[in-house]
């Protein structure tokens, strides 16, 4: 048998160090002359270095599950992009053997300048998951995208074109099955219908409201919710409704404080009050603004930030001021690079410019068409 992979998605360790990958094993095969069975690990899914190789001198013979544990530090500590995978094969035809059966896939890791670990009972981390909310392909990077209204197209750059919705829908991509990558899906106000494409069809939510999916309920995909300002509710599919907020409000949908699950927050600009619900509320802006919090300090956290319309202000709370853009465009930071840090970024419909600051200028999408790029 020729060699087969199993490979993980694109795991970011960007924000750890002393990353070890723990696994359940119950593994049979003859020594790797005859049978190959490894362990092994990448930064571009492209070259792969070894982890683990069974021996070859002794058959591997496991007679019931054990836990494996393997210090992938070198490989995978600071490093935005981690892929591992499960190899099996080549194989000889003769011995037929289980090969291959795992189970609980965990990543272990600490955050830099933490205390060194204790031993022997170190105090470890798991990761936190983060789905994607426009990486198309999996590659770590949230792609430049568009949504035209007026045919259904999404044009996402290098990666694909497809049709999907239509002029009465809003573009809300996402990784909704938590699968690693983003997948294209509209909210359609009139009707409270959710489409995501190839994964579900439901109704959540009607013509008063306005679509915020997040990832409220922690795990690793997006969940379907909806604001309601008239009455400030928050409606939060198979996890919650609450009332938050109102209709003087912007509704946000951030993760302040690091944990992995989203956040109800509002923005009320008419005094720059910012609340982020059972996390914190401060003033940070004015009436002129659009709140537009992002991961502009570490991958793990939102920082609160604000787009000054009348003058291009970014404004990001406790790091920086710039200015980039103007009243034309719409400002949209996001993880460009891939380093898990939002860059300031803008789309100016009316020439179909994304502006990346400090890291690119193209045109992409024309008058009419809107950014999908979260
Ligand atoms: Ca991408
Ligand atoms: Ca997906
Ligand atoms: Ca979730
Ligand atoms: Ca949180």
């Amino acid at each position: 048998m020729p060699a087969y992979y199993l490979t993980t998605t694109a795991i970011n360790c960007s924000y750890l160090v002393k990353t070890r990958i723990k696994f359940w094993r119950w593994l049979n095969v003859e020594r790797r002359y005859y049978d190959e069975a490894t362990i092994q690990i990448s930064n571009d899914g492209s070259s792969w270095n070894s982890v683990w190789t069974n021996s070859d001198s002794l058959w591997t013979t496991d007679y019931s599950w054990s836990q494996y544990d393997y210090d992938i530090s070198s490989f995978a500590d600071g490093e935005s992009t981690v892929y591992i995978r499960w190899v099996m094969g080549p194989t000889s035809k003769w011995n037929i053997y289980s090969g291959w059966n795992i189970d609980d896939i965990e990543i272990w890791g600490v955050p830099p300048g933490a205390t060194p670990i204790p031993t022997p009972t170190p105090e470890l981390t798991p990761t936190p998951c983060l789905p994607s909310r426009s990486d198309f392909n999996g590659d770590g990077t949230a792609d430049i995208a568009i949504f035209r209204p007026s045919s259904g197209l999404w044009a996402i750059r290098r990666v694909t074109r497809i049709y999907f919705g239509g002029s009465s829908d809003l573009p809300e991509p996402g990784d909704y099955d938590g699968d690693g990558t983003a997948d294209a899906g509209i909210f359609r106000s009139g009707s409270g219908l959710w489409a995501i494409r190839g994964i579900t069809r439901i109704y959540f939510g009607g013509s008063s409201d306005q679509p915020i999916p997040g990832n409220y309920n922690g795990g690793c995909d997006m969940d379907i919710a909806v604001f309601r300002p008239a009455s400030g509710l928050w409606a939060i599919r198979e996890f919650t409704r609450i009332y938050f907020g109102g209709s003087a409000d912007s509704p946000l949908v951030v993760d302040m404080d690091g944990d992995g699950r989203d956040d109800p927050a509002i923005f009320r600009s008419t005094s720059g009050l910012w609340a982020i619900r059972g996390v914190t509320r401060f003033y940070f802006g004015n009436s002129d603004d659009t709140a537009i919090p992002a991961r502009y300090q570490v991958p793990t956290n939102d920082t609160p930030a604000i787009f000054r319309t009348s003058s291009g202000l970014w404004a990001i709370r406790g790091l920086t001021r710039v200015y980039f853009g103007s009243s034309s465009d719409e400002p949209i930071p996001a993880n460009y690079t891939g380093n898990g840090i939002s860059d300031p970024g803008i789309f100016r419909e009316t020439i179909g410019l994304w502006a990346i600051r400090g890291i690119s200028r193209i045109y992409f999408g024309t008058r009419g068409d809107e950014p999908a790029t979260r």
